[in-house]
């Protein structure tokens, strides 16, 4: 099965990513690190966009969160409450300028989200990705989809930053992976 699964580096002062520390021992997909770069981030997804896989799963963490939370939407909107990894802190800024204010994820969240509760793991639906770099990522790669009319389905999961196994977030990512991979 042909399925990308990114997750970022550190940022904020953090040593390590909840979202790559998974990701990068996930079985039977190409697991890609992304930089917390609102620039380089949204260029590297576009490109592995345009490989065109099954499915790209772009993971990325939440502070304050419990829960493995399937978004739902993603907004054409960067506004940073801390500058990102090469220094820049947008405000009000659209994603992509001219295009639509938001765009829905392609993953079957629902029945993902089941399946991963069903594995006794806490797991949401979530209908904001914030409006960071994660946000940015997700907009970028839906466009990009939306744009070429690509038959890729594309998604964002965010995991919590703190307070879940790793090994959790990571089974958590391996049902979701399944899931898209038989939509
Ligand atoms: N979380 C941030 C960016 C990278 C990450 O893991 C976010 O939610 O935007």
């Amino acid at each position: 099965m042909n399925i990308i699964v990114t997750g970022f580096e550190p940022f904020g002062g953090s040593e390590t990513n909840a979202s790559w520390e998974a990701v990068k021992e996930m079985a039977g997909v190409r697991a890609v690190l992304l930089p917390v770069s609102f620039k380089k981030a949204a260029g590297m997804i576009r490109a592995l966009a345009a490989e065109q896989p099954a499915a790209i799963l772009c993971v990325g963490e939440a502070g304050g969160r419990s829960a493995v939370s399937f978004e739902r939407v993603a907004v054409n909107l960067m506004d940073a409450r801390i500058p990102d990894n090469d220094g820049w802190q947008p405000a009000d800024e659209p994603v992509c300028p001219g295009r639509p204010a938001a765009w829905f994820s392609t993953l079957p969240v629902r029945e993902a989200a089941e399946a991963v509760k069903q594995a006794g793991i806490p797991a949401e639906l979530s209908y904001s990705a914030g409006t960071y770099v994660c946000n940015a990522v997700f907009y970028s790669l839906m466009d990009e989809i939306e744009r070429r009319k690509l038959n890729t389905r594309g998604g964002f999961i965010h995991v919590p930053a703190g307070g879940m196994e790793n090994r959790m977030i990571r089974e958590a990512l391996e049902i979701a992976a399944a899931c898209a991979g038989r939509a």
